[in-house]
């Protein structure tokens, strides 16, 4: 298991951690953020399965008002290893799709093996844990995924490698946090002469309303 003497600090504070602050997240002046990330050992150490908990706990803890007020924390739907400071190819998504169910996944070394020519975005465009400003503009992504995984599941401690297909707002979210691994952001993707260009193969994700 190799880590690097920074991600060893990084890893043993956040042992030593119980939940994770929105202040642990690295923000985009941190070189980290521009590292690639290394894949996760598979099957998976303690310590890499702890940060995995630890990612997912801040997830679902954002889902919990009392808790957002209580730490101060950013709500988010997807979180990834590097933006804690470990560069271990490994992220978590927590979010409603289209239809308003809900999905949980820890990924471990998630490959995008296939995509639709087409493609999505959001029309409010994108944020992120790692970038305190609002950067507008519309990040195009492809619209249907499929990505070979490892998905981790707390409930039965199991690591199963399967193929995910995802589509719309869960594959915009899934290609977000796939960047982080290799360094990219959001903003990276934005059209730098036109923002809010929309090339003719791109529609947007429509959330319909909650059917009562
Ligand atoms: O990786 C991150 O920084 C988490 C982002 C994920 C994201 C994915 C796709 C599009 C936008 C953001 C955070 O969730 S940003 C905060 C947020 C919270 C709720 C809904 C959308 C965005
Ligand atoms: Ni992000």
């Amino acid at each position: 298991i190799c880590y690097n003497k920074q991600e060893v600090i990084f890893m043993n504070d956040l042992i030593k951690k119980d939940m994770l602050l929105y202040s642990d997240i690295i923000k985009d002046d941190h070189p980290d953020l521009r590292q690639k990330s290394l894949p996760a050992n598979i099957p998976l150490s303690n310590e890499e399965i702890n940060v995995l908990k630890l990612m997912n706990d801040y997830l679902w803890n954002s889902y919990d008002n009392e808790i957002v007020e209580k730490y101060k924390l950013r709500p988010g739907v997807g979180l990834a290893a590097p933006q804690i400071g470990i560069l271990k190819k490994m992220f978590c998504i927590l979010a409603y799709d289209e239809k308003g169910d809900f999905h949980n996944y820890c990924i471990i070394n998630p490959k995008i093996i296939s995509h639709s020519e087409e493609k999505t975005y959001l029309e409010t465009g994108e944020g992120c844990l790692s970038v305190d400003k609002t950067v507008n503009g519309l990040v195009h992504r492809y619209r249907r995924i499929k990505a070979s995984v490892y998905l981790y599941d707390f409930e039965t401690q199991e690591l199963i490698s399967t193929v995910l297909k995802l589509e719309g707002y869960l594959a915009i979210i899934f290609q977000h946090e796939y960047d982080h691994l290799y360094g990219k952001l959001f903003y990276d993707r934005i059209n730098k002469e036109n923002p809010f260009f929309i090339p003719e193969n791109s529609h947007p994700v429509i959330f319909s309303p909650q059917d009562e």
